[in-house]
């Protein structure tokens, strides 16, 4: 028996998953609720600072942007569905092999900055002020410097077309913690001549902001062992403890017809009720009211004997 179950765990070890590689791609699609991509500008400027612009098909990003009064501007982008445990979510604690962000930049200008940010926020109430409504302020405005990492996660080198952030290292935090630090990140100009992007609210999807990672996919943990999965104890193993002769009092009374419905029991189930040693009670027949009666008699007159010989038979 417990070379069997050796054997079990072995081929159970055996067949566990190895790690492997999974890469998944998150856009904003409208079918597709994992994609959900939350990007707007924030602007500075009395005319700007208090208002919101998460439905713009653009995002900005200038020191001295004309479009908002020669104010600066800065953009937020945060796929807020991308890490969990739900299917299709990069999982909790995922080691992150790559991550990039990939946004379209249609008027190219100065080099950008992206930094991960540390406060939380709300898209359609953000403002260079306000991280929103229901979230107080930023503890430093515009996504300044205490609100966000220190060192920038990578640099886009602003040029029309597709460019790529690196965002690995913020993506294994978010991982890490997808409740208490997917927070997006943040693109801060270096000059004024600003960077147009498209928004996820562009109308050809091919040209919103997509988060691709890659990761190691860890083992699945390992199942509880479930109670059938047992081995059948073989043919020539011991007699069940259950066919033994009772050690204490019998658990029935004297009449026929709580040995009868005990019969019945046994016969429909096929197995073993009873806690005292009746040979008729394992068997799949349905026992008459005189063989339920040698079955009250057995423990006092065939106790001794069928247990000597059941040992002899089953060897
Ligand atoms: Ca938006
Ligand atoms: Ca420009």
């Amino acid at each position: 028996m417990l070379t069997a179950f050796i054997l079990t765990l072995s081929i159970a070890l055996i067949s566990s998953p190895p790690i492997h590689a999974e890469t998944l791609v998150f856009v904003e699609s409208g079918d597709d609720a994992l994609g959900e991509t939350e990007d707007v500008t924030i602007a500075s400027g009395n005319d700007n600072e208090d208002e919101n612009f998460n439905s713009d098909s653009f995002l900005y990003c200038d020191t001295q942007d004309s479009s908002f009064g020669n104010n600066e501007t800065r953009i937020l982008i945060r796929f807020s569905k991308a890490f969990g445990e739900q299917e299709g979510q990069v999982p909790d604690n995922a080691e992150i092999n790559s991550a990039e962000l990939t946004v379209y930049v249609d008027n190219q200008g100065d080099d950008i900055l992206v930094y991960r940010i540390n406060e939380s926020w709300d898209a359609d109430t953000v403002t260079w002020i306000s991280r929103g409504e229901e979230s107080g302020d930023w503890d430093d405005s515009g996504v300044g410097s205490s609100s966000r990492e220190n060192n920038p996660e990578d640099t886009i080198f602003s040029k029309s077309g597709f460019a790529t952030i690196d965002v690995t290292d913020a993506a294994q935090q978010w991982a890490s913690d997808p409740d208490g630090s997917n927070f997006g990140v943040v693109l801060i100009p270096t000059g004024d001549d600003g960077a147009d992007i498209m928004a996820s609210e562009y109308s050809d999807p091919s040209a919103r902001p997509t988060l691709t990672v890659t990761f190691d996919q860890d083992n699945e943990p390992e199942p509880e062992p479930e109670p059938s999965a047992e081995p059948e104890p073989e043919p020539s193993a011991e007699p069940e403890p259950s066919a033994e002769p009772g050690t204490g009092e019998p658990d029935w009374d004297n009449s026929d017809d709580t040995a009868a419905a005990a019969a019945t029991d046994i016969s429909t189930e096929g197995q073993l009720r009873l806690q005292s040693g009746c040979a008729c009670a394992s068997t799949n027949t349905t026992p008459s009211h005189a063989l339920a009666f040698l079955c009250m008699l057995a423990p006092f007159i065939v106790v001794r004997r069928r247990r000597d010989t059941s040992l002899i038979k089953n060897r």
